[in-house]
């Protein structure tokens, strides 16, 4: 079998927060840090040997995935980072608190910015300090392909080429890769994999720091698909992740 695992950073300083964040590159917290470690450690129980991984341009995965290769002593392999694996941009909404924007525009709006697959925050203005043209990092990226908001669909948009040009065609010829980005940028990936529906995927909620598996076969099929570790507190925290957008 050839697996491919997908891992949400570990919790960084604006989910502490509960702040929307999109392409805004916060740190971890301690506890990230440590949700990074554990996830590496339960890689490691189940016998994991990447060959190769990948992650986004924002430092909360960059450094989970440091965590994780170093727990597994792996910290030789290659790694490539793309821009198109960072989170999908949260236009002006970047910044505020999820429960105050829940407050102020109600539960059922703050679900659709989070979770349907059309639907886009509204805008940053062109001169607006955030906006990812004034970045260094993004200076070899065409404008015409840096978001100034994304909904989901725009996100996998830029993340599918990446995916199936890149990603996917090593799987010919290795065996287990790994891949560390965002809630968002993996609920694209994921809903690309398992043909998730435009309507089902607002249910998908992915917590931080627990890797999801994907088994091939020979052919590159999709096999089995499942996450390590408790499925008690995995599903308690997928429903933590979905009370983040509601006005409590
Ligand atoms: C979170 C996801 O992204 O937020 O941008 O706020 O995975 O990088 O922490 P991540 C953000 P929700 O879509 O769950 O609100």
């Amino acid at each position: 079998m050839k697996k491919v695992v997908l891992l949400r950073h570990g919790e960084s300083e604006w989910n502490k927060e509960n702040r929307f964040t999109g392409w805004t590159d916060v740190d971890l917290t301690e506890k990230g840090v440590s949700e990074a470690y554990k996830a590496g450690e339960l890689l490691k129980e189940n016998g994991f040997n990447f060959e190769k991984a990948y992650t986004s341009y924002l430092k909360r995965a960059v450094k989970t995935l440091n965590c994780v290769l170093d727990r597994l002593d792996q910290d030789w392999i290659p790694v490539e980072k793309s821009w198109r694996l960072n989170e999908k941009h949260y236009g002006i909404l970047q910044g505020l608190n999820k429960n105050e924007t829940a407050q102020k525009y109600g539960d059922e709006q703050v679900l659709l910015w989070r979770r349907s697959y059309d639907i886009a925050p509204h805008a940053l203005p062109e001169d607006d300090k955030r906006n990812p043209r004034f970045e260094k990092r993004y200076e070899n990226v065409p404008d015409k392909d840096l978001p100034r908001t994304e909904s989901l669909k725009d996100t996998i948009g830029r993340i599918l080429p990446y995916w199936e040009c890149i990603i996917f065609p090593n799987l010919k010829t290795t065996d287990e890769l790994l891949v560390v980005a965002h809630g968002n940028s993996l609920r694209g990936i994921i809903k690309h994999l398992k043909n998730i529906s435009d309507e089902d995927i607002i249910k998908l909620n992915l917590p931080t720091g627990v890797p999801y598996v994907f088994e091939f076969d020979d052919e590159l099929n999709l096999k089995k698909d499942y996450f390590l570790g408790d499925p008690e507190e995995i599903k308690k925290q997928m429903e933590a992740v979905a009370n983040q957008g509601k006005n409590k």
